[in-house]
Formats: structure tokens, sequence, C-alpha cells
């Protein structure tokens, strides 16, 4: 392993890349900054951006003690370049060049696929802090204010990762890409964010909780199918970005479960025993389980989405090329070429949903998609576990995967959450009990008051169960009196 964890501080951004000796990046960079900077201010979080924040900042790229907690104000967070450290004699684990060196250039052939992907990526960072901008003004706690903006820092700090990679190895075009990365702007009709779920918008708590638990676990299996590129950069970008993610899907997971003890506490101790009491739940001011259900289905499916078409010829190519690979790849037992292999997919086609064996390699999207739902599904029982110990009868529930889909094979169906295909008037009529109705969103925002005491907590939603960085109850998480 080369040793290349510590952090230089020797340029105005922390990295451990060597940036002081790459004069030409290292000024590609600091050109990129002021923009950057200007971009956070006009698009990042809205208000607290003078506060001081009790925020981790990465230090190093060692697995233990990787960072340290200190208040920072937002602005003057040090958003760093961390790789993690290069692996001695790792070679590309699937593909056509399985088996020879990992690159540590772009190969030719592969450049446009490879800034494609980067590209990508890099554009659902800054999508996801725009669409969290305004929630700093309802937070339910400074504990909950502190993770989002913990949250927002981080995907800032992976917009620099891709810019960093897009500058240091794609030339002009790739400063141009990164341009243009603080250009797009999410839900813009002109230049909307590349991706269709980060044009959505994120109007109040609990969806930025499902929007953590959800979309963040994309980020996360995308993250890790792009940890195993044969562009060894590329990689070790992504196996750094991990160690973050996790804190984001703890927060949407964690955050979602709160909501639901507090509904469930309230539920019985107003002696209320239905879950679908809808008004009676709602006088109490806590979101009911139903209203929770419709938001689980509207965010998964928005999230299935962002997998692209189950059956997919960049997939394949991408795959072929050794540059995305599979969910931890090289923990799988085949031969990692997959030209001769099949995958279960289910196809629609003619009113019907159809059982299919198709080509594993253009299968890959379905694959990855797969493994995203089952790794979903573990906080689907942390939440029913949470409703079974207040002895609620009620069970959350996903989807069936065609459900409400605008990509792949399901995209022109009306397929109902339980997988029963519905004529569209029989969809008209059903949708308000499948995805939140304009009335719910209204009573859900109309919760959204905030809370700034330290220790306290909104009335629709528990405390944690235990501080960031082993805090006490009432620690001050935001200075929002005194900064
Ligand atoms: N919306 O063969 P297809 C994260 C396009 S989240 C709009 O079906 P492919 C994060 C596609 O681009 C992770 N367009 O799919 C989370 C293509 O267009 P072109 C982000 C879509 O290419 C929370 C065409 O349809 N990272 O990190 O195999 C907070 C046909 O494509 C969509 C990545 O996604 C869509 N949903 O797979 C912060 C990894 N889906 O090229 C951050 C990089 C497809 O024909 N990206 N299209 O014009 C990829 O690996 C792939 O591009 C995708 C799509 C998985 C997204």
């Amino acid at each position: 392993m080369l040793n290349n964890s510590q952090v230089e501080y020797d340029t105005i951004i922390p990295n451990n890349v060597s940036l002081s000796s790459d004069k030409r990046v290292l000024k590609a960079l600091e050109r990129w900054h002021p923009g950057y900077i200007d971009w956070w201010k006009d698009l990042g979080p809205v208000g607290f951006q003078d506060m001081l924040v009790y925020l981790r900042t990465a230090i190093n790229v060692d697995k233990d003690g990787w960072a340290t907690f200190d208040y920072v104000k937002m602005p003057e967070y040090r958003w760093g370049i961390l790789l993690a450290p290069q692996k001695e004699g790792r070679t590309i684990p699937f593909g056509d060049h399985i088996g020879e060196p990992v690159w540590q250039e772009v190969p030719g052939e592969y450049r446009s696929m490879l800034r494609r992907l980067i590209v990508i990526q890099g554009d659902t960072e800054p999508a996801s802090i725009e669409q969290q901008r305004f929630l700093g003004s309802t937070a339910p706690s400074l504990y909950d204010m502190r993770n989002l903006f913990q949250v927002n820092v981080e995907e800032g700090r992976h917009l620099w990762a891709m810019v960093y990679l897009l500058q240091k190895y794609f030339g002009s075009d790739g400063r141009e890409e990164a341009n243009e990365l603080l250009k797009r702007q999410s839900g813009s009709e002109d230049a909307p964010r590349m991706l269709g779920a980060f044009n959505e918008s994120t109007p109040d708590w609990l969806s930025f909780f499902m929007f953590t638990a959800f979309t963040d676990r994309d980020g996360k299996m995308q993250l890790e199918a792009l940890a195993q590129s044969g562009f060894d950069p590329l990689s070790r970008t992504c196996r750094f970005m991990l160690t973050e993610e996790a804190h984001h899907m703890f927060v949407g997971e964690n955050g979602v479960r709160r909501v639901i003890k507090k509904t469930c506490e309230m539920m019985n101790k107003a002696g209320i025993s239905d879950p679908y009491d809808i008004s009676k739940i709602r006088e109490l001011g806590v979101i009911d389980l139903p209203t929770i259900q419709k938001k689980i289905n509207l965010h998964y499916s928005l999230s299935l989405d962002l997998f692209g078409s189950e059956i997919s010829t960049n997939a394949a190519n991408t795959y072929t090329a050794g540059v995305k690979g599979r969910f931890w790849e090289t923990k799988i037992k085949d031969d990692h070429i997959l030209k001769n292999d099949t995958y279960p997919i289910l196809e629609f086609t003619d009113g019907q949903i159809i059982n299919k064996k198709a080509p594993a390699l253009l299968s890959l999207n379905m694959r990855l998609r797969d493994d995203y739902t089952k790794d979903t599904a573990v906080s689907i029982k942390r939440w029913n576990r949470t409703i079974e110990e207040a002895k609620i009868n009620f069970e959350m529930k996903l989807p069936f995967e065609g459900f409400n889909r605008k990509i792949g094979t399901f995209m022109s169906a009306n397929i109902s959450p339980l997988g029963d295909v519905l004529t569209k008037e029989n969809w008209n009529k059903e949708e308000n009990t499948f995805l939140p109705t304009k009335d719910d969103n209204l009573f859900i925002e109309s919760l959204m008051k905030p809370v700034s005491e330290p220790g306290r907590y909104a009335d629709w939603i528990s405390a944690p169960d235990l501080g960031i960085d082993n805090k006490p109850g009432d620690f001050e998480y935001v200075k929002i009196h005194d900064s």
C-alpha cells in the first residue's frame, strides 16, 4: 500500500494527491474555487451561513479516525480532495481487461465513456444541495439541522472529488464540464440536472429523510460499482466517498424511524389503534403511517429510475470496458466477463408482466437495482420493528418495482404498489391512495415549525437515541443564538 493517507494543507485545497507539485491542476482548481463558493452562497443552504455548525471534516483517509469534529462556518468548510490509498498491484477485476494492471491514466478508447459517468456522478452532488437548500429554516431540532448541513457540505466535497478527476485527467473538456456542473440547476426548465430524481423538490423534512434513505442509497450502490473501476483514480475517489455516504443513509433511515416512533407513541397515548384513522391521528400533530407509506412509494420508485433501463447496452459496454463493475464485484464467484450468463428480469409487454432470462451483460442495471432493493429492505425491516414494538397493526412495504416508473420497461404501465396492472382509469381513481396528495403534502408542511432550543425536538419526531460524536442530549449543534 502506498503511503498517501496523510492530508496536505499547503494549498487552499486540503488534499492527499500532492496538489502543490501538480501546478497545472492546482491552478485549474484554484480558478474553479471562487465559482464554487459563489454557487454555494447562491444555491447552497439558505441562511445559517455565518453560524457555527458542529461538523466533521475529513483529515485523513485511514479507516479509523479519518474525521475530526469542530465548530465551522459552512463557507469556511475545508472541502478537500481525498482519495483512498492506492493498493499496490491492483488489477482490473472484470470485463475484457480482467487481470491487467489498473489504469493510472484514462485509456483513450474509454475517455468519453469515463467522462460521461464522472459528469453524471458529479451532477447529482450539487443537485442534492440545491434540492435541500430551504430546509434549515424548518429544522425540527439543532441536531437535525446539523445533520442536514453535514450532508450538504459532504455532497459539496463529493462534487470537488469529481471536479478533481475532470480537471486532472480530461484536459480542456474536463474543465468545461467542471464549469457546467455549477451552471445546471435542480428543477430548472432551461438547464436541469441530468437525472430525474435530482429535479424533484425536497419541500419538507420527511422528504429529506426519505431522500437520504432512498436516493443516497442509490448513491452508495453507484459508488460501489464505480469503486470497482479499472480507472484507479476513480476507484480510489469513490472508495473514500463511501465512508462519508454511510452517515447520510443513517440520517435518512434513522430520521424516518424517529418519525414513525413518534406517531406510534402518540397513537398509543391517545388510545388510537386503527392506523387508518387518519384525521384523528393528524389531530395529534404527527404523520399517520399510511401517509409515510405513500412517501416510501414515491421515493423508492423515483430512486429505482436512477438505475437506468433494465436492459442497457451502456451498462454492458461500461462493464466490458472495465470501467464500471457490479456491487462488490470481487466477492462474486463467476467469470467476471458474463458473456455466456443470463439474469432474470421482468418485462412489460402487451399489458402483461413477463418473467424473462436476459443476457447478464445487458442486465447489469437490473442486477445493481436488485442489490439496492435488498439493501433497502433492511431499512424497511427496522421501521417495521419500531411499529411492532409499539404493538400497532401496520406494516411498511416496498412497492412493486414496476410501480410509478418513468424509466425502463414499466415506463408506460399503470401498476399498483402491489403489482397489479391497472387501466388508466383505475390508476387515476386510486392514485391518491398510492402517492402523497396535495393535501398530504400540505399537512406535512403545516408541521414544519422550527425548533432551535438545544435538546428539544418538534412534536412530530422523537429524539435520537444517541448524539453526534457522543455529545449529550442538550448539545448546541448549531450556534444560532450567538455566532
Ligand atoms: N434520468 O442505458 P440506460 C448519488 C438516460 S446518486 C434521466 O437506460 P445507463 C447521490 C441515460 O443517461 C448516483 N436520464 O442507462 C445521491 C442515457 O442517456 P444518453 C449517481 C436517464 O446509461 C444522493 C439513456 O437514458 N451516480 O450519487 O446504463 C445525493 C439510456 O440509458 C435516467 C450515477 O448514476 C434517469 N433516471 O444508466 C447525492 C453513476 N436513467 O447517454 C448524490 C453514473 C437513464 O443516451 N451513472 N437515463 O443520453 C451511470 O452509471 C448511468 O449513467 C446511469 C444510467 C445508471 C445513471
